[in-house]
């Protein structure tokens, strides 16, 4: 449960800078690659985690800009800018029109009741849980990850360092 604004806020700036790492390190290739046949390509799941964002505002947010779109972009450039418009959107949104009260007011959405405060903390879950699968399909892609929660193989090997198994 999130209770003060700050704690989210100071939450969300260190999961999205994490975040932009991993989508600044997308290629518009790469953004073809498939979990497996009639699944998810990696564009589709960047572009859920960046239009994700849009579900704050149908808890009374309101936003001062556009929504993201429906239809993920073919443009790895696109989907990284659209995260930083999308995130400092709802933050502008978020200092501007809640107190830590709002955390605790109860809004109803798709049929279920959502206190503001856990709403914001299942959205950090959500980006962390696709941002996951993302690092996954980037190396499938032949990417090279980025530094997520520590370094990963290739920072161990170029410090010349054996990796874990
Ligand atoms: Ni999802």
């Amino acid at each position: 449960m999130i209770t003060t604004i700050n704690d989210f806020i100071q939450e969300f700036e260190t999961e999205s800078a994490i975040t932009e790492r991993v989508l600044d390190t997308l290629t518009d290739e790469s953004l073809k690659q498939i979990v497996s046949d009639n699944q998810r390509t990696l564009g589709q799941i960047a572009w859920h985690l960046v239009n994700s964002i849009n579900y704050l505002s149908y808890l009374g947010l309101s936003f001062d800009e556009p929504l993201a779109s429906e239809d993920a972009p073919s443009s790895a450039a696109e989907i990284a800018s659209e995260y930083r418009r999308l995130s400092q959107c709802m933050l502008r949104a978020i200092r501007s029109q809640w107190t830590d009260e709002s955390l605790n007011q109860v809004v109803n959405f798709g049929g279920q009741d959502w206190h503001n405060g856990a709403s914001l903390r299942y959205s950090l879950r959500h980006e962390i849980h696709h941002r996951g699968q993302m690092t996954v399909l980037m190396r499938q892609a032949g990417l090279r990850v980025p530094d997520v929660l520590g370094p990963t193989r290739d920072d161990w090997i170029e410090k010349g360092v054996k990796p874990y198994a």
